[in-house]
């Protein structure tokens, strides 16, 4: 590695552990939910708070800063040749409801502390390095996953239904798009990536399973991400007086909605394969009374598996239990929406070695291992080759406030980034 000739630079080479927790606890703070939990949602006050934050600290960094329509933002260190197209690392600040303080924020605040490590050290891109935050990688306020990097990889699906969508408010994207300061000019194709922005993309993140720590493993190399999927139904019935109407008069849409999260249960463990899982984390009924039947049931279904066409097939099967169920209860089939349906990622051989290689430098244990979680780098490597560095978390915990991550892991997650991205920018 150019940077780690002799020992007076390997001492330069250190992560301001102290200050990049000062940062991530700092961070934790604009949140809409008590700490230790985080809730950080799209175009918030405290979402804007945080994107105020991170850009600050990317000028304290020296990095060029620009905004596109949807609110990625992007940190540019200018290389030598800044024609040749860059190497980016990034990943998300947004939080869904009573989170952690790492899930992807460990991969923003500790890209922007790569770039100092490598400032510190002498070191002189010759790629340009951007460091960017992705807008809104959760779905929790408008239903899609990565919707920030699923638009840089082009999906002109999305930047159409983004200016008819609404959220559970009814408040539109665009109009809050354009209250945190975005969507100047409607026109989302304008966030499309071309096919020579990156010669490279690589992502920090916690690995958000156990096994880094069980088996005292210190780095993550991720070949592949699972396909996630997510899919919305709405069931409807004639509701009625709890006590008033006898049981043989009834078409329960919550008592559907109940019984197709265990056929959810029932498709993926039949699959043959503990890769493919499936979660019910959204159940509504209405009207939400003890003594009223629900005359509707509102269920969002979260399957992935890293085979595409086992978990296709654990949709069908859902698709046709829901059909079933209606048709058996008198309950009407009112929606059966499939969200999106996106194929899973393979990391790219050459920044997979390039990954690999700084982790034997800095001679830290590593596992190759597959990503349950998707990320923004699913989309990313329809754009650029793409590669992913895991540290381990605590007990594996991710998506509940107990989430957490030590700094010395952090820091070596980072040392790891910032040689990979010297590695990838002279290339
Ligand atoms: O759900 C996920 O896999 C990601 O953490 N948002
Ligand atoms: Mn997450
Ligand atoms: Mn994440
Ligand atoms: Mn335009």
């Amino acid at each position: 590695f150019p940077l780690l000739e002799d020992d007076h630079d390997s001492s330069s080479f250190t992560v301001d552990s102290l200050n990049l927790q000062k940062q991530i606890d700092e961070l934790s703070t604009f949140s809409d939910s008590p700490l230790p939990s985080v809730t950080r949602i799209l175009y918030s006050d405290n979402d804007v708070r945080a994107r105020r934050f991170i850009k600050n600290l990317m000028g304290l960094s020296g990095l060029s800063i620009r905004e596109d329509d949807v609110g990625n933002i992007f940190g540019r260190w200018e290389g030598s040749e800044p024609d040749l197209p860059a190497v980016s690392t990034g990943s998300h600040i947004d939080a869904i409801p009573y989170s952690g303080k790492y899930d992807g924020v460990v991969g923003v605040l500790g890209a922007i502390e790569a770039i100092n490590v490598l400032k510190r050290s002498g070191f002189k891109p010759k790629r340009s390095l951007d460091v960017i935050m992705f807008t809104s990688e959760e779905p929790t306020r408008y239903g899609i996953s990565c919707l920030g990097s699923r638009l840089l990889a082009g999906s002109v699906s999305l930047a159409t239904a983004l200016k008819q969508t609404v959220d559970n408010q009814n408040i539109s994207f665009l109009d809050a798009a354009k209250a945190a300061g975005y969507a100047k000019n409607e026109d989302f194709s304008d966030v499309f990536l071309n096919d020579r922005s990156y010669s490279a993309f690589v992502e920090l993140h916690i690995e958000q399973g156990p096994i880094l720590e069980n088996e005292g493993i210190s780095i993550g190399i991720v070949t592949a991400i699972a396909a996630p999927a997510s899919i919305k139904i709405d069931f409807g019935g004639n509701g009625g007086h709890a006590g008033a109407t006898l049981m043989p008069q009834r078409n329960d849409a919550g008592l559907a909605a109940a019984e197709l999260a265990l056929a959810v249960e029932k498709h993926v463990l039949e699959s043959g394969s503990v890769d493919t899982v499936g979660t019910v984390g959204i159940l509504e009924l209405h009207p939400g009374a003890i003594n009223s039947i629900p005359s509707k049931s509102h269920l969002e279904i979260d399957t992935r598996d890293i085979d595409e066409n086992r978990r296709n097939k654990a949709i069908e099967k859902i698709h046709e239990s829901a059909v079933s169920i209606s048709k058996r209860r008198g309950v009407e089939l009112l929606e059966f929406k499939i969200v999106n349906q996106d194929p899973p990622a393979l990391s790219d051989e050459s920044v997979i070695q390039a990954m690999e290689s700084a982790t034997q430098v800095l001679n830290l244990s590593y596992k190759k291992m597959i990503s349950r979680a998707y990320h923004d780098s699913l989309f990313m490597a329809r754009k650029a080759p793409m590669g992913m560095i895991f540290i381990p978390c605590y007990k594996g915990y991710s998506h509940k406030p107990e989430e957490y991550a030590s700094p010395e892991d952090i820091a070596n997650g980072v040392k790891v980034l910032a040689l990979t991205l010297a590695k990838l920018s002279i290339n």
